[in-house]
């Protein structure tokens, strides 16, 4: 809770922190004992505070309490570094408290916020504490702010345990005369835009301590997971009659898609500003950010970043050069990109992707002479709202793809297992039937309690609608015929067949439209085995639960063993998007499979009680990529001459079936959990 004195525990919301006098800003002082009694009068239990030397908090509190906070902007960025390296100091748990406690009242929520994520993630000591999710603490950056007006009317007048959820409406943010509404529901999808902060907070590009950054395959897996978003979110787009999405390649251009996002910053206070049709990104200089940056530096780092991908090195500050190889060439480049901390030469590659992301931003007061915050691409809980940020990560994807055109194509050899495990797609099933996904929209509610900066408290449901499937099972058949006992690594991806034309794609095109929907080891006995694998065991996806941690459906007490680990691994797409929504007349897909040694991928290493459920687009916590494969293999690259269609590249080991993915347009209720 933002704004109140009182800093309260998680899942105690009769208990309040007793803090020492000198912890109250200058404005509280004449009021602690006021402040101190009224909210002990509510509090079942008081927290002692201890009174600690503080540290030197200065840095972090430059930005103001009630300003927007954005990690791309390097001022920014300095004050959250400040703070992170505060919070990861602290000695024990009592002190992290106490230092927490006197931020709460002073330093910038969302900041503050995102440090204390960090360290919590970070440090030793609080691995198992829970961490709020951001729809709780912040539900303004993910929904209509008509919805808190409502909210707060109902928290009024309604005593909790009567309260009627508020409904978040469908599509609020454009309408029918705008076709890039129709993938809104991907967009806006709270899911989706929870996964993307998440991914960020997993994966920080800036901390002063270089091993929070410094993860394995952390640039290649900037470069997969975000070529896996602009993958889906074609898919979603030719579901819809849209072409894929336009790259954002000449800067000089106007952007023509225009957005209204339609959120209401509580902290500021403001309105996220719009970006009106037709905008053009222009030289920055905000001294109030300290940035001050021409549109040609985005073209001088494009230039360099592809010089070295023609060049197959990277420029080094010592002006040596350092190969890119096969191997770790992806994962330098990510970094280069990003750009990271680790990056191998940040004065010289610059910062490309990063200030893509603040020029669009700022497109609106690119001089602050209107004293404007960023747009919704200025922070990564909202910026996929944006349709612009799938044109400038399909840019960015696609400087990506020039470095794997060079890379040599998968010959038998590298396809491990060719010989040893032929196999077949049996079905794919499901109570849409054989070889059918069936799609529809589902209503769901989450609690909006906590995030709500007003008083009567307790809980204040919102419900809304997203797009949800029917579970199924992939059914392979796969013949082992090494005559011994193995593992088999599986794979599964969908992509679309035609293009926007109807014309079969082509499979340089497909291969790049590739959707993983799942990886797995599985133990294969000498013959033929029949694997059956459950859509939800996904290795893509988080449970819907715990993307929303609905309190409702919270396994456990708060505190135990296994509320924790579900608390903590927020990092996963959602599963109520494992698929892309078809078609009501039934949208043609492929389904691949392709089974290799688990042998030659497998990782050594102990990944019991770590979040490891979700490893394809967030890797395993506190451990390496969990395969030793490119990501995204075998699609990662193009196919030897010849291989046209995906069928030209199949091998012995490989399989693909065509299936439909049949939408229904209803809305169905979300079955209660057992
Ligand atoms: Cu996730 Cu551009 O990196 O948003």
């Amino acid at each position: 809770r933002p704004t109140e004195p009182c800093f309260i525990p998680k899942g105690e919301e009769g208990a309040c922190f007793d803090l020492p006098d000198n912890f109250y800003p200058d404005k509280y002082k004449a009021l602690s004992n006021t402040l101190s009694s009224r909210f002990g009068s509510d509090a079942q239990r008081t927290i002692p505070v201890r009174n600690i030397a503080l540290p030197n908090l200065q840095l972090p509190m430059e930005l103001p309490y009630n300003d927007q906070f954005s990690l791309f902007i390097p001022k920014h960025r300095q004050m959250a570094g400040k703070l992170i390296d505060v919070f990861m100091g602290m000695r024990d748990l009592e002190d992290l408290q106490s230092v927490c406690s006197f931020c709460q009242l002073r330093i910038n929520p969302y900041m503050f916020n995102y440090c204390l994520s960090v360290a919590l993630l970070h440090r030793p000591d609080t691995k198992g504490m829970n961490l709020p999710t951001l729809t709780e603490t912040f539900p303004d950056k993910f929904m209509d702010s008509k919805v808190f007006r409502h909210a707060r009317e109902v928290s009024n007048v309604v005593t909790t345990g009567s309260r009627m959820p508020v409904i978040i409406p469908q599509n609020y943010t454009a309408s029918d005369s705008e076709p890039e509404q129709r993938v809104a529901y991907f967009r806006e999808d709270i899911g989706t835009n929870l996964h993307h902060w998440h991914w960020h907070l997993v994966y920080p590009f800036y901390a002063s301590d270089r091993a929070i950054v410094n993860k394995d395959r952390r640039g290649e897996l900037f470069y997969y997971m975000h070529q896996q978003i602009v993958a889906r979110y074609n898919a979603e787009r030719m579901c819809n009659n849209l072409g894929r999405v336009t790259r954002f390649n000449n800067f000089r251009e106007p952007i023509s898609e225009g957005y209204f996002p339609k959120l209401n910053s509580q902290v500021a206070s403001r309105t996220w500003p719009p970006r009106f049709t037709g905008s053009i990104i222009q030289n920055l200089d905000r001294p109030v950010d300290q940035i001050k940056s021409e549109v040609s530096d985005l073209e001088t780092w494009r230039d360099r970043i592809i010089q070295a991908i023609e060049n197959n090195a990277v420029l080094l500050p010592n002006g040596r050069q350092m190969p890119l190889d096969e191997e770790t060439g992806i994962d330098v480049l990510g970094n280069i990109m990003e750009s990271s901390i680790i990056s191998p030469n940040q004065s010289y590659y610059g910062n490309m992707h990063n200030m893509g992301h603040v020029f669009i931003s700022y497109v609106h007061d690119p001089d602050h002479r209107n004293l404007e915050l960023f747009g919704v691409m200025g922070d990564s809980a909202t910026a996929m709202r944006d349709p612009v940020f799938y044109r400038w990560h399909a840019y960015v994807d696609d400087i990506f793809q020039l470095h794997k055109n060079k890379l040599p194509a998968y010959g038998n050899n590298k396809v491990a297992g060719v010989s040893r495990y032929p196999i077949g797609i049996d079905r794919c099933e499901g109570k849409a039937g054989r070889n059918t996904f069936a799609t529809h929209w589902e209503q769901s509610t989450v609690d909006l309690g906590r995030g709500l900066d007003f008083t009567p408290r307790g809980s204040v449901l919102a419900r809304f609608t997203h797009l949800q499937h029917e579970e199924f099972n992939y059914v392979i058949q796969v013949n082992n015929i090494t005559g011994r006992n193995a593992m088999g690594t599986v794979r599964i991806f969908m992509a679309p067949t035609v293009d926007e034309n109807g014309t079969p794609l082509p499979f340089d095109d497909q291969r790049k439209l590739m959707i993983e929907l799942d990886k797995f080891s599985t133990a294969l006995r000498p013959g033929m085995n029949m694997v059956t694998r459950r859509s939800l065991d996904s290795s893509v996806t988080i449970p819907y639960e715990r993307t929303f941690r609905n309190q409702a459906n919270r396994p456990g007490d708060s505190g135990s063993a296994e509320a924790a680990a579900f608390d903590f691994c927020g990092c996963g797409w959602p599963h109520h998007m494992l698929l892309p929504k078809g078609t009501t007349t039934g949208y043609p897909i492929v389904l691949f499979a392709m089974v290799s040694n688990w042998a030659d991928d497998s990782i050594k290493q102990d990944t019991v009680g770590t979040c490891n459920d979700a490893a394809s687009y967030c890797g395993i916590r506190d451990r390496r990529y969990p395969d030793r494969r490119a990501m995204g293999f075998p699609f990662d690259r193009p196919a030897h001459k010849g291989v046209n269609t995906l069928n030209d590249f199949l091998l012995p080991n490989m399989a693909m079936t065509n299936c439909r993915i049949q939408f229904t347009n209803a809305t169905k209720e979300r079955p209660k959990q057992a």
